[in-house]
């Protein structure tokens, strides 16, 4: 089977200090997570960033020093930015990252709720936005979908011309809004995507290492990290994200999978270097 890819989403949009003191938010705490996600086996690291009081921000300038920071410590490790931000940003706000050239960013493939009165908004004219601007830029995009539909709407765009194949995927399951985290969805999200694609699987807190066994056995790729869970295991608090990708190496290494490198994972996801 192929090598398990690992991505570490280290701080997310939503999670807090309160959830776990762990939580990065300043450039310098961004820096030693993602260093030590890396050293402890993730080939990349999804992005959000935050002001340094915690609030979330799409902010160029703050992406760049973040990222300079991660690529001073780790430079081959591959940064994938949100383009997702917090609800309630505009396109125009959650879209600068992409102005720095990363070589992947996520592209969000529907619109759904998200706790409370909170909506998470990409109709097709933003995700058509979002994937035309991807590849002008040449930046390869993570389709990011939290139910069915969003598969189907990302097929749909990428046969009009708005998403080169092969598509890669991230199955985020367990949100209150979203598709649930049984065996049998991921089974039905696995089997829903074209032929060549590839997928990962983010499992949303107690769903995150069902999830990511069951993905390291039918052969996709895995999301760990404090933006999905906080928690080690249950009732525990995770010290650092390094510890969520020890786990998923452990739980890789128990079934066979070798885990990839920064460089293998951009031979699987065909990223240019
Ligand atoms: N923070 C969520 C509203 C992404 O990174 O593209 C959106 C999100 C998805 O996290
Ligand atoms: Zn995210």
């Amino acid at each position: 089977m192929e090598k398990l890819i690992i991505t570490a989403a280290i701080c997310g949009a939503e999670v807090t200090k309160e959830h776990n003191p762990a939580i990065p938010y300043t450039v310098q705490e961004i820096g030693d997570e993602a260093e030590k996600a890396y050293k402890a086996g993730a080939s990349i690291i999804h992005l959000h960033v935050r002001e340094d009081d915690g609030t979330p921000t799409q902010s160029k300038e703050r992406f760049k020093a973040c990222i300079d920071e991660i690529k001073k410590r780790c430079p081959d490790v591959i940064v994938q930015p949100s383009t997702g931000g917090a609800v309630g940003m505009t396109n125009a706000e959650r879209l600068q990252p992409t102005e720095l050239k990363p070589e992947m960013a996520t592209l969000d493939c529907g619109t759904c709720n998200f706790g409370g009165d909170e909506i998470f908004v990409n109709t097709e004219n933003t995700i058509k936005e979002f994937g035309e601007k991807m590849i002008a830029l040449g930046i390869k995009p993570e389709v990011e979908v939290f139910d069915k539909g969003m598969i189907d709407m990302a097929k749909r765009l990428c046969k009009k011309g708005y998403i080169k194949t092969p598509m890669h995927f991230n199955f985020v399951m367990g949100v209150n809004g979203g598709i649930s985290a049984e065996p049998r969805d991921l089974v039905f999200m696995a089997g829903s995507i074209p032929e060549g694609s590839t997928f990962t699987v983010s499992g949303i807190g107690r769903n995150q290492f069902p999830m990511a066994a069951m993905a390291i056995l039918m052969g996709g790729h895995v999301r760990v990290g404090f933006e999905d869970n906080v928690y080690l295991s249950k009732g525990v608090l995770a010290k650092s994200n390094a510890e969520l990708v020890e786990k998923a190496v452990r739980l890789a290494k128990e079934f066979g999978r070798e885990i990839a490198t920064p460089d293998e994972a951009r031979e699987i996801l065909g990223l240019k270097k």
